[in-house]
């Protein structure tokens, strides 16, 4: 199916007679703009890397840890998130953590990937910042050879912590001429309102990167509002309380704000009940630019095809919506326009 540039599909015929065809649905070339890169730390690797740098887990085995992946709202999860990143410890541990993404991705049929990490969670445990950034960055700096992938790197701030140790953090960031594409804000939302980080974003803006911020996650509609006029961000990571204000929707319409949703991410961390009450359709009929991501894939269910398949189970979404989705997260991205225009082509079956 042809999508043109605005989104919208050239209208499709089906043949007379014939019964419609039931296959698997093809995995269409993306991007996933929403993925905290220690959310991709699977049990498997906390265990191998636990043991090749001598440390002792408060977990017995796999079983234990799986276990734990039970939660009840963003704050338990985040908790378990913290602590497993122990075991990241040298720059080859990031590296590895940063390929085995970058593998399990291309499979998903992840074309460009626009990768978060958390600096000041590493540098807390007194990982430099040098050992995160180089280490994700020399995973990332192979993609297109290794993986077909194009990738550029997101520094998140953690907005549970001061806005003075961001600011210290992004001019670290900046000293070391970190090779990062955006600033973004993440962690504990409610009571961490955007505005208390609008210098950060002024001063990542003068810096000339990009910018973007997790709002309406758990946090209310009017954090959404306050990360475009307030921080200036150009897309909203989740946002999915949009829902909650008619007028905000519209505006979301019209200005064709990026929203990066995360439907395994949403049901796991209860911010919806179960997947059949996600808002996605509704964002889809109510023409808001969504995109469906997997956030921390490792702790969620799935990464990015596990979360279209399972949409695809409930809510038989059509080709046209599932290319919309895909047509999306392309205009949504960070990339030039000229790698933009190639996956869009690529989308379009050219
Ligand atoms: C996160 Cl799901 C989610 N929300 C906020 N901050 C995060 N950091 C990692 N995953
Ligand atoms: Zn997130």
């Amino acid at each position: 199916m042809d999508i043109f540039a605005d989104g919208t599909a050239a209208p499709e015929t089906e043949p007379a007679g014939e019964l419609p065809e039931v296959e698997a649905a093809r995995t269409l070339p993306l991007a996933e703009l929403h993925l905290h890169i220690e959310g991709t730390l699977q049990p498997e690797l906390i265990f191998e890397l636990a043991e090749r740098n001598g440390l002792a887990l408060p977990y017995s085995g796999l079983e234990e840890l799986r276990a734990l992946y039970e939660f009840s709202d963003l704050q338990s999860f985040l908790d378990l998130y913290y602590a497993n990143m122990a075991v990241l410890q040298t720059e080859q541990d990031f590296a590895d953590m940063t390929r085995a993404y970058l593998a399990r991705a291309a499979a998903a049929g992840v074309r460009h990937a626009e990768i978060m990490m958390d600096p000041q969670a590493h540098l807390s445990r007194g990982v430099s910042l040098e050992t995160c950034v180089n280490g994700v960055a020399s995973a990332l700096a192979t993609s297109v050879e290794d993986f077909g992938m194009s990738t550029l790197l997101i520094a998140a701030f953690l907005r549970d912590l001061s806005e003075e140790s961001a600011l210290e953090v992004l001019d670290g960031l900046l000293a070391i001429n970190a090779p990062i594409a955006a600033v973004g804000l993440d962690s504990a939302e409610v009571g961490n309102p955007p505005a208390k980080f609008e210098r950060l974003f002024a001063k990542a803006r003068e810096a000339g990167l990009r910018l973007t911020a997790h709002a309406g996650e758990e946090g209310p509609a009017s954090y959404i509002i306050e990360a475009l006029d307030v921080l200036g961000v150009e897309r909203i990571d989740h946002g999915i309380r949009c829902m909650e204000d008619q007028d905000l929707v519209e505006r979301l319409v019209d200005e064709r704000i990026p929203l990066t949703v995360c439907p395994l991410s949403n049901v796991r961390l209860r911010a919806v009940d179960t997947l059949a009450d996600h808002p996605l359709p509704a964002m889809l009929a109510a023409g808001l630019n969504v995109s469906v991501n997997s956030d921390d894939p490792a702790y969620f269910g799935g990464y990015v095809d596990d979360n279209f398949a399972q949409l695809q189970a409930v809510f038989e979404l059509s080709e046209f919506d599932r290319s919309r989705l895909a047509a999306n997260s392309i205009h949504s991205s960070f990339a030039s326009e000229e790698r933009k225009a190639e996956l869009l082509d690529e989308l379009n079956g050219g």
